[in-house]
């Protein structure tokens, strides 16, 4: 069996040779080039950049231009669009690759002249990595593109910036959402995303009117807690609409929760617990990314707390075996079109901020997580919540990945009555997502299939498939 699938994928490449030269090695035009998705009707809309891999948009055009046009005429924004050439170069080393620092002053120059008060970056867009004083925290900063009139220097000059500059508005000024898909089969991952955000913004898909909370024995005093979260949910699903598991002496098992997520299908899912960049951990067992990738069901939004959870950077998704938490989420086979998390060793303590924002804002997701990012880069919060630290020195870390533009409480189909959302969620997975992904993963939560085995022992294949992806249209 192996050896078929090695045959032939080696054939197959043979003969995609044969017929011009492969992919690797194509130069592209480094200017950013600007097309306006629709014409702005409405004054009152936030005006948010969207910046796209010119490469990947490319392949992903069709229900890309889709997705701008659905989110503008449903939610008060205006959009447009950035291609930047050669973005993907930059994981390559291209020396004409765009730089973190071309990308924040891109940012900087829309902001001050334009206003912008968001940015979705939208493919494998360079970062900036940050290293704080204390601890072994190096990763992905996110502020780096949010604090526009800061500035950030690398004092130690070791490639990652340790030193912020607070503008003279302390906090952010811009929101950053990364619709970044596993860098393997970006394009396949991103399309399939994007089919994901049509039927849910069309009413081919709803997802039920509840959200589920879950903690780790560790952080029990975060459903009602000074941070808890559960109050600004309830008050927005009723209290009969949140669930709980592991509440007081009640634990977190791994099954519980994955079925759980299966079964109902919610608006939002917030998670308290330990993670790694690839993992999360429940008292009992925990999910590894590469089963994520593989969930049916799951929730609208998922709110991760534990450390690197949405740490792309440790876990670039260059495999299938390195995919971040967080992203599994967002581009595997569930309900989920948003996840966050956090950088490095740190938690996401604030996230009813995000709750209360939209609880009594009406704000989507976007403008919500910006009120969080708002409390809580600031010199202020950090003098408080770490009164020995430095606040130059000292960074949150925290960032949102997928789509920034969802509501709670998202109805496309006024008509829509709770029988039929039922219907529509077991039609919604038990057709349309029941289509395996070219690189499958098991049903079941554990890598145990010789095919996926043998790929884990043989890294030097992914370019490979990488190839066929790209030539049979899928990336
Ligand atoms: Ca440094
Ligand atoms: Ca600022
Ligand atoms: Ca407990
Ligand atoms: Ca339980």
């Amino acid at each position: 069996m192996k050896m078929k699938i090695v045959s032939f994928c080696i054939i197959l490449l043979f003969i995609i040779s044969l017929h011009g030269s492969l992919a690797y090695g194509k130069k592209t035009i480094t200017t950013s080039e600007k097309t306006t998705a629709t014409e702005v009707i409405l004054n009152q809309t936030d005006k948010i950049a969207v910046i796209i891999d010119a490469d990947l948009y490319s392949q992903v055009t069709c229900k890309f231009n889709r997705y701008l046009e659905e989110v503008e005429s449903r939610f008060p924004v205006t959009l447009t669009l950035y291609k930047f050439d050669n973005t993907q170069g930059y994981n390559m080393q291209s020396c004409e690759s765009k730089t973190p620092e071309d990308i924040r002053n891109f940012l900087q120059q829309e902001y001050n002249t334009n206003g912008i008060k968001g940015a979705l970056l939208v493919g494998q867009i360079p970062f900036a990595t940050w290293e704080q004083e204390v601890g072994e925290n190096i990763g992905v900063s996110t502020i780096f593109y949010e604090d526009m009139d800061g500035s950030f220097e690398d004092k130690d000059m070791d490639g990652h910036y340790d030193y912020h500059n607070f503008g003279s508005n302390e906090g952010p000024e811009i929101w950053i959402c990364w619709m970044r898909p596993p860098s393997f089969a970006q394009a396949f991952y991103l399309n399939k995303f994007l089919d994901k955000t049509h039927a849910y913004y069309t009413g081919s898909f709803i997802s039920n009117k509840k959200a589920f909370v879950a903690c780790h024995e560790d952080y029990d005093n975060n459903f009602y807690g000074p941070i808890g979260v559960v109050p600004p949910l309830e008050d927005i699903y009723g209290s009969n609409n949140v669930d709980k598991d592991g509440e007081g002496a009640d634990i977190t098992v791994d099954s519980e929760i994955w079925n759980q997520l299966e079964n109902v299908g919610y608006d939002i899912y917030d998670t308290w617990q330990h993670a790694s960049s690839t993992y999360q951990t429940w008292d009992s067992g925990g999910f590894t990314s590469s089963s994520v990738m593989t969930l049916a069901g799951g929730s609208l939004m998922t709110f991760l707390y534990g450390c690197h959870s949405a740490d792309f950077w440790e876990a670039p998704g260059t495999t299938p075996f390195n995919v971040n938490i967080a992203v599994s989420y967002v581009f595997g086979s569930s309900i989920s079109q948003a996840a966050t998390g956090t950088s490095w060793s740190y938690g996401t303590e604030y996230k009813y901020l995000i709750y209360e924002a939209m609880r009594d804002n009406d704000s989507y997701l976007g403008e919500a997580w910006f009120n969080m990012e708002l409390y809580v880069e600031t010199a202020t919060f950090v003098e408080q919540r770490y009164p020995d630290r430095d606040p130059h020195t000292e960074c949150a870390g925290n960032n949102l990945i997928g789509n920034p533009f969802l509501y709670v409480n998202y109805t496309a189909d006024d008509n829509a009555d709770n029988d039929r959302i039922q219907d529509r969620y077991d039609d919604y997975f038990y057709s349309e997502w029941s289509d395996p992904l070219i690189v499958t993963m098991p049903k079941n939560r554990e890598i145990n299939t010789p095919f996926l085995n043998f790929l884990q022992n043989h890294p030097g294949l992914f370019p490979i498939l990488q190839l066929l992806f790209q030539r049979l249209g899928l990336q």
